[in-house]
Protein backbone atom coordinates (compact mmCIF):
# COMPACT_ATOMS: atom_id res chain seq x y z
CA UNK A 1 0.00 0.00 0.00
CA UNK A 2 2.63 2.39 1.03
CA UNK A 3 4.44 1.19 -1.77
CA UNK A 4 2.36 1.92 -3.96
CA UNK A 5 1.65 5.45 -2.67
CA UNK A 6 4.85 6.40 -2.84
CA UNK A 7 5.37 4.73 -6.56
CA UNK A 8 2.30 6.92 -7.29
CA UNK A 9 4.34 10.59 -5.78
CA UNK A 10 7.51 9.60 -7.78
CA UNK A 11 5.80 8.74 -10.73
CA UNK A 12 3.67 12.60 -10.29
CA UNK A 13 7.43 14.11 -9.30
CA UNK A 14 8.53 12.99 -12.63
CA UNK A 15 5.72 13.80 -14.54
CA UNK A 16 5.73 17.45 -13.26
CA UNK A 17 9.28 17.63 -13.62
CA UNK A 18 9.38 16.46 -17.24
CA UNK A 19 6.58 19.10 -18.26
CA UNK A 20 7.90 21.52 -16.49
CA UNK A 21 11.08 21.56 -18.70
CA UNK A 22 8.90 20.68 -20.97
CA UNK A 23 6.92 24.21 -21.54
CA UNK A 24 9.67 26.13 -20.60
CA UNK A 25 11.36 24.54 -23.55
CA UNK A 26 8.87 25.72 -25.90
CA UNK A 27 8.22 28.91 -24.10
CA UNK A 28 12.15 29.30 -25.36
CA UNK A 29 11.26 29.56 -28.80
CA UNK A 30 13.86 30.99 -31.36
CA UNK A 31 12.78 34.66 -32.24
CA UNK A 32 14.08 36.20 -36.02
CA UNK A 33 13.26 39.66 -36.57
CA UNK A 34 13.09 40.31 -40.46
CA UNK A 35 13.07 43.33 -42.29
CA UNK A 36 11.31 42.91 -45.43
CA UNK A 37 11.87 45.70 -48.29
CA UNK A 38 8.31 46.18 -48.87
CA UNK A 39 5.72 44.90 -51.96
CA UNK A 40 7.36 46.26 -54.75
CA UNK A 41 7.15 43.04 -57.53
CA UNK A 42 5.91 39.60 -57.64
CA UNK A 43 9.13 38.43 -56.76
CA UNK A 44 8.98 40.20 -53.13
CA UNK A 45 5.08 38.99 -52.72
CA UNK A 46 6.73 35.25 -53.71
CA UNK A 47 9.82 35.85 -51.12
CA UNK A 48 7.99 36.99 -48.09
CA UNK A 49 5.26 34.31 -48.33
CA UNK A 50 8.60 31.39 -48.50
CA UNK A 51 9.86 33.43 -45.47
CA UNK A 52 6.63 33.39 -43.57
CA UNK A 53 5.95 30.06 -44.65
CA UNK A 54 9.25 28.64 -43.53
CA UNK A 55 9.32 30.13 -40.22
CA UNK A 56 5.58 28.67 -39.42
CA UNK A 57 6.44 25.21 -40.73
CA UNK A 58 9.61 25.25 -38.31
CA UNK A 59 8.00 26.53 -35.46
CA UNK A 60 10.24 29.66 -34.97
CA UNK A 61 8.94 32.85 -34.05
CA UNK A 62 8.94 35.45 -37.20
CA UNK A 63 8.35 39.12 -36.47
CA UNK A 64 8.29 40.49 -39.60
CA UNK A 65 8.58 44.01 -40.55
CA UNK A 66 7.87 45.86 -43.85
CA UNK A 67 9.83 48.87 -44.80
CA UNK A 68 7.69 50.22 -47.75
CA UNK A 69 10.63 50.59 -49.97
CA UNK A 70 12.64 52.55 -47.65
CA UNK A 71 15.85 52.16 -45.61
CA UNK A 72 15.05 54.59 -42.85
CA UNK A 73 11.97 52.37 -42.15
CA UNK A 74 14.27 49.45 -42.76
CA UNK A 75 16.63 50.88 -40.33
CA UNK A 76 13.84 51.63 -37.51
CA UNK A 77 13.06 47.77 -37.88
CA UNK A 78 16.59 46.65 -36.82
CA UNK A 79 16.64 48.97 -33.79
CA UNK A 80 13.76 47.47 -32.53
CA UNK A 81 14.81 44.31 -33.33
CA UNK A 82 17.67 44.78 -30.96
CA UNK A 83 15.49 46.46 -28.49
CA UNK A 84 13.11 43.50 -28.04
CA UNK A 85 16.19 40.92 -28.26
CA UNK A 86 15.83 39.04 -30.55
CA UNK A 87 17.89 35.75 -31.21
CA UNK A 88 18.66 36.59 -35.22
CA UNK A 89 18.40 39.53 -37.06
CA UNK A 90 17.70 39.03 -41.15
CA UNK A 91 16.76 41.45 -43.90
CA UNK A 92 16.86 42.45 -47.01
CA UNK A 93 18.79 45.93 -47.45
CA UNK A 94 16.90 48.08 -49.87
CA UNK A 95 20.22 50.19 -50.98
CA UNK A 96 24.05 48.54 -50.35
CA UNK A 97 25.33 51.06 -48.95
CA UNK A 98 24.96 52.94 -45.23
CA UNK A 99 24.40 50.10 -43.31
CA UNK A 100 28.05 50.76 -41.12
CA UNK A 101 26.22 52.49 -38.08
CA UNK A 102 23.07 50.26 -37.36
CA UNK A 103 25.04 46.79 -38.41
CA UNK A 104 28.07 48.14 -35.27
CA UNK A 105 25.05 48.65 -32.64
CA UNK A 106 23.56 44.72 -33.71
CA UNK A 107 26.97 43.56 -32.89
CA UNK A 108 27.38 45.14 -29.75
CA UNK A 109 23.87 43.72 -28.77
CA UNK A 110 25.56 40.71 -29.88
CA UNK A 111 22.52 39.65 -32.35
CA UNK A 112 23.87 37.45 -35.04
CA UNK A 113 22.76 38.96 -38.42
CA UNK A 114 21.86 37.32 -41.88
CA UNK A 115 21.61 38.61 -45.31
CA UNK A 116 18.93 37.80 -47.46
CA UNK A 117 18.08 38.42 -51.03
CA UNK A 118 20.67 41.84 -51.66
CA UNK A 119 23.62 42.28 -50.34
CA UNK A 120 25.56 45.83 -48.44
CA UNK A 121 28.84 47.56 -49.44
CA UNK A 122 30.69 47.26 -46.03
CA UNK A 123 34.60 47.71 -44.32
CA UNK A 124 34.36 44.99 -41.70
CA UNK A 125 32.76 41.74 -43.08
CA UNK A 126 32.21 40.79 -39.35
CA UNK A 127 29.13 42.83 -39.03
CA UNK A 128 27.00 39.75 -40.76
CA UNK A 129 27.59 36.46 -40.35
CA UNK A 130 26.49 35.06 -44.06
CA UNK A 131 24.67 36.09 -46.92
CA UNK A 132 21.79 34.16 -49.16
CA UNK A 133 20.85 35.43 -52.41
CA UNK A 134 21.50 35.36 -56.24
CA UNK A 135 24.24 36.39 -58.41
CA UNK A 136 23.18 39.31 -60.38
CA UNK A 137 25.84 39.79 -61.99
CA UNK A 138 25.31 37.06 -63.83
CA UNK A 139 21.73 37.38 -64.57
CA UNK A 140 22.42 40.65 -65.74
CA UNK A 141 24.73 38.45 -68.32
CA UNK A 142 22.80 35.90 -69.20
CA UNK A 143 20.20 38.50 -70.12
CA UNK A 144 22.95 40.40 -72.67
CA UNK A 145 24.34 36.56 -74.30
CA UNK A 146 20.50 35.99 -74.68
CA UNK A 147 19.66 39.10 -76.31
CA UNK A 148 23.38 38.80 -78.01
CA UNK A 149 22.25 35.54 -79.82
CA UNK A 150 18.38 36.77 -80.70
CA UNK A 151 19.38 39.85 -82.46
CA UNK A 152 22.28 38.43 -83.91
CA UNK A 153 24.40 40.83 -82.07
CA UNK A 154 23.21 44.37 -83.59
CA UNK A 155 20.23 45.74 -80.94
CA UNK A 156 19.29 49.67 -79.52
CA UNK A 157 18.34 48.60 -76.54
CA UNK A 158 16.43 51.16 -73.49
CA UNK A 159 16.89 49.93 -70.31
CA UNK A 160 14.70 50.31 -67.51
CA UNK A 161 16.79 49.73 -64.20
CA UNK A 162 15.69 48.55 -60.64
CA UNK A 163 15.93 50.74 -57.29
CA UNK A 164 19.25 53.48 -57.81
CA UNK A 165 21.90 52.37 -55.28
CA UNK A 166 20.15 48.90 -54.63
CA UNK A 167 22.53 45.53 -55.38
CA UNK A 168 20.50 43.88 -58.15
CA UNK A 169 20.45 47.37 -60.01
CA UNK A 170 23.90 48.19 -59.93
CA UNK A 171 24.88 44.52 -60.36
CA UNK A 172 22.59 43.99 -63.17
CA UNK A 173 23.54 46.35 -65.65
CA UNK A 174 27.21 45.74 -64.98
CA UNK A 175 26.70 41.99 -65.89
CA UNK A 176 24.55 43.22 -68.96
CA UNK A 177 27.18 45.72 -70.24
CA UNK A 178 30.08 43.19 -69.83
CA UNK A 179 28.94 41.17 -72.16
CA UNK A 180 27.89 44.03 -74.23
CA UNK A 181 31.84 44.87 -74.08
CA UNK A 182 31.53 42.22 -77.22
CA UNK A 183 29.19 43.64 -79.33
CA UNK A 184 29.78 46.88 -81.17
CA UNK A 185 26.40 46.78 -82.69
CA UNK A 186 24.62 46.66 -79.34
CA UNK A 187 24.09 50.00 -77.72
CA UNK A 188 21.57 51.26 -74.93
CA UNK A 189 20.64 54.27 -75.52
CA UNK A 190 18.41 54.77 -72.66
CA UNK A 191 18.61 53.95 -69.03
CA UNK A 192 16.50 55.25 -66.41
CA UNK A 193 14.99 53.69 -63.28
CA UNK A 194 11.74 52.30 -63.28
CA UNK A 195 12.18 51.65 -59.19
CA UNK A 196 11.72 47.37 -59.70
CA UNK A 197 7.32 48.31 -59.73
CA UNK A 198 5.13 47.91 -62.87
CA UNK A 199 3.50 51.46 -62.76
CA UNK A 200 7.17 52.67 -62.72
CA UNK A 201 7.84 50.64 -65.44
CA UNK A 202 4.98 51.52 -67.75
CA UNK A 203 5.43 55.35 -66.89
CA UNK A 204 8.75 55.54 -67.94
CA UNK A 205 8.10 53.44 -71.26
CA UNK A 206 5.99 55.85 -71.87
CA UNK A 207 8.41 58.42 -71.53
CA UNK A 208 11.20 56.22 -73.62
CA UNK A 209 8.25 56.20 -76.80
CA UNK A 210 7.37 59.46 -76.77
CA UNK A 211 11.06 60.46 -77.33
CA UNK A 212 12.02 61.87 -81.06
CA UNK A 213 14.29 58.60 -81.70
CA UNK A 214 11.52 56.05 -80.27
CA UNK A 215 11.02 54.39 -83.79
CA UNK A 216 14.89 53.02 -83.71
CA UNK A 217 14.01 51.36 -80.34
CA UNK A 218 14.65 47.31 -80.80
CA UNK A 219 15.35 46.03 -77.39
CA UNK A 220 14.43 46.73 -73.69
CA UNK A 221 16.23 45.36 -71.30
CA UNK A 222 14.05 45.29 -67.40
CA UNK A 223 16.04 44.39 -64.60
CA UNK A 224 12.70 42.90 -63.63
CA UNK A 225 9.50 41.46 -64.51
CA UNK A 226 7.30 44.09 -63.01
CA UNK A 227 9.07 46.49 -64.83
CA UNK A 228 9.09 44.74 -68.01
CA UNK A 229 5.14 43.90 -67.67
CA UNK A 230 4.21 47.63 -67.42
CA UNK A 231 6.38 48.49 -70.29
CA UNK A 232 4.36 46.16 -72.61
CA UNK A 233 1.61 48.04 -71.38
CA UNK A 234 2.86 51.03 -72.30
CA UNK A 235 3.84 49.92 -76.06
CA UNK A 236 0.47 48.50 -76.63
CA UNK A 237 -0.88 51.67 -75.51
CA UNK A 238 1.24 53.38 -78.26
CA UNK A 239 0.66 50.86 -80.45
CA UNK A 240 4.05 49.24 -81.04
CA UNK A 241 3.64 45.22 -80.38
CA UNK A 242 5.65 44.07 -77.55
CA UNK A 243 8.04 41.06 -78.05
CA UNK A 244 7.79 41.88 -82.24
CA UNK A 245 8.53 45.22 -82.79
CA UNK A 246 10.61 45.11 -79.62
CA UNK A 247 12.74 42.29 -78.33
CA UNK A 248 12.11 42.13 -74.51
CA UNK A 249 14.24 40.46 -72.11
CA UNK A 250 13.90 40.77 -68.24
CA UNK A 251 14.64 39.11 -65.02
CA UNK A 252 13.16 37.14 -62.12
CA UNK A 253 10.65 34.37 -63.94
CA UNK A 254 7.50 35.13 -62.10
CA UNK A 255 4.63 33.33 -63.52
CA UNK A 256 2.92 37.09 -65.20
CA UNK A 257 6.06 37.03 -67.23
CA UNK A 258 5.69 33.52 -68.46
CA UNK A 259 2.12 33.94 -69.21
CA UNK A 260 3.33 37.13 -71.48
CA UNK A 261 5.92 34.90 -72.83
CA UNK A 262 3.23 32.31 -73.41
CA UNK A 263 0.86 35.56 -75.35
CA UNK A 264 4.18 36.31 -77.14
CA UNK A 265 4.83 39.54 -75.74
CA UNK A 266 7.36 38.97 -73.60
CA UNK A 267 11.17 37.08 -75.26
CA UNK A 268 13.04 35.58 -72.01
CA UNK A 269 13.16 35.77 -68.60
CA UNK A 270 16.49 35.04 -66.32
CA UNK A 271 15.35 33.07 -63.56
CA UNK A 272 16.11 35.00 -60.13
CA UNK A 273 14.77 32.37 -57.02
CA UNK A 274 12.40 34.08 -54.47
CA UNK A 275 12.34 30.96 -52.54
CA UNK A 276 14.81 31.53 -50.13
CA UNK A 277 13.02 30.69 -47.02
CA UNK A 278 14.63 26.69 -46.41
CA UNK A 279 18.12 28.71 -46.94
CA UNK A 280 17.32 31.60 -44.65
CA UNK A 281 16.52 29.23 -41.46
CA UNK A 282 18.97 26.58 -42.32
CA UNK A 283 21.15 29.62 -41.85
CA UNK A 284 19.57 30.98 -38.61
CA UNK A 285 19.42 27.47 -37.20
CA UNK A 286 23.08 26.78 -37.80
CA UNK A 287 24.57 29.96 -36.68
CA UNK A 288 22.48 29.05 -33.12
CA UNK A 289 23.74 25.74 -33.04
CA UNK A 290 27.13 27.30 -33.53
CA UNK A 291 28.00 25.22 -36.92
CA UNK A 292 30.44 27.05 -39.61
CA UNK A 293 28.61 28.63 -42.25
CA UNK A 294 29.92 30.16 -46.02
CA UNK A 295 30.16 33.50 -45.90
CA UNK A 296 28.16 33.25 -48.97
CA UNK A 297 25.30 31.05 -50.37
CA UNK A 298 24.15 31.11 -53.84
CA UNK A 299 20.81 30.34 -55.22
CA UNK A 300 20.42 28.15 -58.19
CA UNK A 301 18.42 29.06 -61.41
CA UNK A 302 17.82 29.11 -65.31
CA UNK A 303 17.12 31.25 -68.30
CA UNK A 304 13.89 30.22 -69.71
CA UNK A 305 12.58 31.38 -73.73
CA UNK A 306 9.40 32.28 -75.10
CA UNK A 307 9.43 28.38 -76.65
CA UNK A 308 9.44 26.94 -73.42
CA UNK A 309 7.01 29.15 -72.03
CA UNK A 310 3.94 26.81 -72.25
CA UNK A 311 5.78 23.54 -70.63
CA UNK A 312 7.18 25.26 -67.84
CA UNK A 313 4.19 28.00 -66.98
CA UNK A 314 2.16 25.19 -64.97
CA UNK A 315 5.51 23.88 -63.10
CA UNK A 316 5.67 27.64 -62.02
CA UNK A 317 5.86 27.96 -57.49
CA UNK A 318 5.86 31.93 -58.37
O1 LIG B 1 14.47 41.04 -58.90
C1 LIG B 1 12.83 42.48 -57.98
C2 LIG B 1 12.59 42.86 -56.58
O2 LIG B 1 16.20 41.96 -54.90
C3 LIG B 1 16.28 40.16 -56.39
O3 LIG B 1 13.87 42.93 -56.01
C4 LIG B 1 15.45 41.19 -55.76
C5 LIG B 1 14.73 42.09 -56.74
C6 LIG B 1 13.84 41.40 -57.75
O4 LIG B 1 11.82 43.94 -56.42
O5 LIG B 1 11.68 42.05 -58.63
Amino acid sequence: MIKTFMTKILLSLALAACCTSNSSAADKKIVVGFSQIGAESGWRTANTESIKSEAARRGLELKFADAQQKQENQIKALRSFIAQGVDVIAFSPVVETGWEPVLREIKKAKIPVVLSDRAVKVTDDSLFVTFIGSDFIEEGRRAAQWLAKASNGKAVIVELVGTPGSAPAIDRKKGFEEVLGKYPDMKIVKSQSGDFTRAKGKEVMEAFLKSPDAKQITALYAHNDDMALGAIQAMEDAGVKPGKDILIVSIDGVRGAFEAMVAGKLNCTVECNPLIGPQLFDAVQAILAKKPLPKRTAVEEGVFEQSQAAAELPKRKY
